[in-house]
């Protein structure tokens, strides 16, 4: 039986009654590697579970929807509660008729805010009353699929020290269908502290599918957690000097590896999640929503990487802002974090890029750059993952020690020794065209013979070879901006030359 879709604009009708959003209105596609399907648990073994979800403003059907999805695809022996926390929303479907509505759900609470608090803040809320060994954190606009449940808590009975994430499908904004990715994902992170999906290597992909198996992740994408209570706040919950959101998924994660647990994504749990075309609302209390962030990645920076953090104060492109200062009351609670570190004897931050997320050992070279984050380019056979590709001040595109040699007179780009400064011009000087502040084209001259330049942009291109098929590589063509398969977007530029005064006035502060 399969029940038709809802008209694309249904899950933000704010019209809808209640009683419409009673059953779930269609079915789902079963996600999972099939071996999921035949796993088995001893649900009498695994620990109950609390499922806080925040909420701001959401559309009221798609709350609904997640609350009914986890209702009706979680074994009621497993769900101890839902702990809603209203984060001072003032849409009317929110309000009087949504308290009606869970009067009739067993196990449903709602929480309200006085204050706007933020998505962290309003997350602990729900955390510290929790009566569930283990909690979930969920985004308002999630849909869980069947099965999602079982595979997390039986991890967390497993290792009660890690930090789990679901397997997260997109859900489409507009007609909330399901897609799954067919390559899988980790997360790790860019210089300039921003989640970044890299690709895991096949071999880990196939053991994921064979196996159902979850598997590590560096970073954490955040919209949905597993963790147990006590180890949560043992290991120091969220850092509630962070507002409203952003980095605390990072932070997360960097504390659970460097702390003695891990993170890691579950491949037999599959949630649903909205990703939303404009996904945070602000209040401005506390500044714009980009200042607002950037003071929570300055925490995440100061608190954990540090000398790495140079990179992140020297990456410049997106934000001429970043050397915020922080008050009194923000240094403070910074200071209570960098000694609960101290405490709980952390690794420090080069043995977290040592031991979980290696690829960033490429590390940003020490003078002015821009670091191009094209994508996963399929490159002589060999994925190397974005942020790895500098331009240089002198022209050349490095990428660890080797440059970026155009193979004439075919349009193929391999790696090579560098070549002296005298010979740059006739190897191939890059430069950025740029269209937007971080996103544009990316453009060779090459000084041939005869002595005319040539212009060649790159191009990307599905690749046809077996060895990687439907990867996608770099070749070079005839530079055309409308061509939206010219245009890349440049992650950063670095600019070391204002981190070191800005770093030891830091210092002193702290
Ligand atoms: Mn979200």
């Amino acid at each position: 039986m399969s029940a038709p879709h809802r008209p694309p604009d249904s899950h933000y009708n704010i019209n809808v009654t209640l009683s419409d959003m009673t059953s779930l209105d269609r079915e789902l596609p079963d996600t999972r590697p099939p071996i999921c399907a035949k796993l088995k648990y001893d649900i009498k073994s695994l620990p109950k579970v609390s499922i806080v979800i925040p909420f701001f403003n959401e559309a009221p059907t798609m709350l609904l929807r997640n609350i009914h999805s986890i209702l009706n695809r979680s074994p009621d022996e497993l769900l101890e509660e839902i702990i809603l926390v209203d984060d001072l929303s003032y849409d009317a479907p929110l309000m009087e008729p949504l308290e009606r509505f869970i009067k009739n759900i067993p196990r449903i609470s709602l929480l309200r805010n006085d204050q706007r608090s933020g998505l962290i803040v309003s997350r602990m809320r729900g955390a510290r009353i929790a009566k569930a060994p283990a909690i979930i954190f969920l985004d308002a606009h999630s849909e869980v699929n069947e099965g999602w449940l079982e595979p997390l808590l039986d991890q967390l009975r497993k290792n009660p020290k890690q930090v789990l994430q679901p397997f997260i499908d997109g859900v489409d904004n507009m007609n909330l269908q399901f897609s799954a990715p067919s390559v899988y994902f980790k997360g790790t992170f860019s210089w300039d502290l921003r989640y970044t999906w890299t690709k895991i290597a096949d071999h880990e992909q196939e053991r994921a599918v064979e196996t159902g198996e979850p598997f590590i992740t560096p970073t954490l994408v955040g919209c949905a957690l597993a963790v147990m209570k006590d180890y949560f706040f043992d290991i120091g919950s969220f850092d509630e000097g962070m507002y409203v959101w952003g980095g605390e998924n990072i932070e997360l994660a960097f504390r659970a590896w460097m702390c003695g647990g891990k993170a890691v994504t579950v491949t037999c749990s599959r949630v649903g999640h909205v990703f939303k075309q404009s996904p945070n609302k602000f209040d401005g209390t506390k500044g714009s929503k980009e200042e607002t962030v950037q003071k929570n990645l300055i925490r995440v920076a100061d608190v954990w990487m540090d000398g790495m953090r140079k990179f992140f104060y020297g990456t410049t492109l997106m934000f001429d802002f970043k050397r915020l200062k922080l008050g009194p009351a923000d240094l403070k609670t910074l200071r209570e974090r960098t000694e609960l570190r101290k405490k709980l004897k952390c690794h420090n931050f080069e043995w977290y890029l040592y031991n979980v997320v290696p690829e960033m050992l490429d590390l940003p070279p020490m003078e002015k750059d821009y670091y191009v984050g094209m994508t996963y380019f399929c490159f002589e056979h060999k994925i190397i993952p974005k942020n790895n590709f500098a331009i240089m001040k002198n022209g050349l595109m490095t990428y660890r020690d080797k440059c970026v040699k155009i193979n004439q007179p075919k349009p193929y780009l391999t790696l090579a020794e560098c070549p002296p400064e005298s010979e740059i011009d006739k190897f191939g000087k890059w430069d950025l065209v740029n269209y937007g502040m971080n996103w544009g084209g990316i453009k060779v001259s090459i000084v041939k013979d005869d002595g005319v330049v040539v212009y060649w942009c790159i191009v990307q291109v599905t690749n046809a070879m077996p060895q990687h098929r439907s990867e996608q590589m770099p070749q070079l063509g005839t530079c055309d901006s409308s061509d939206s398969f010219q245009i890349w977007s440049f992650t950063y530029a670095v600019d070391f030359t204002l981190v070191p005064e800005y770093m030891s006035v830091y210092e002193q502060k702290l």
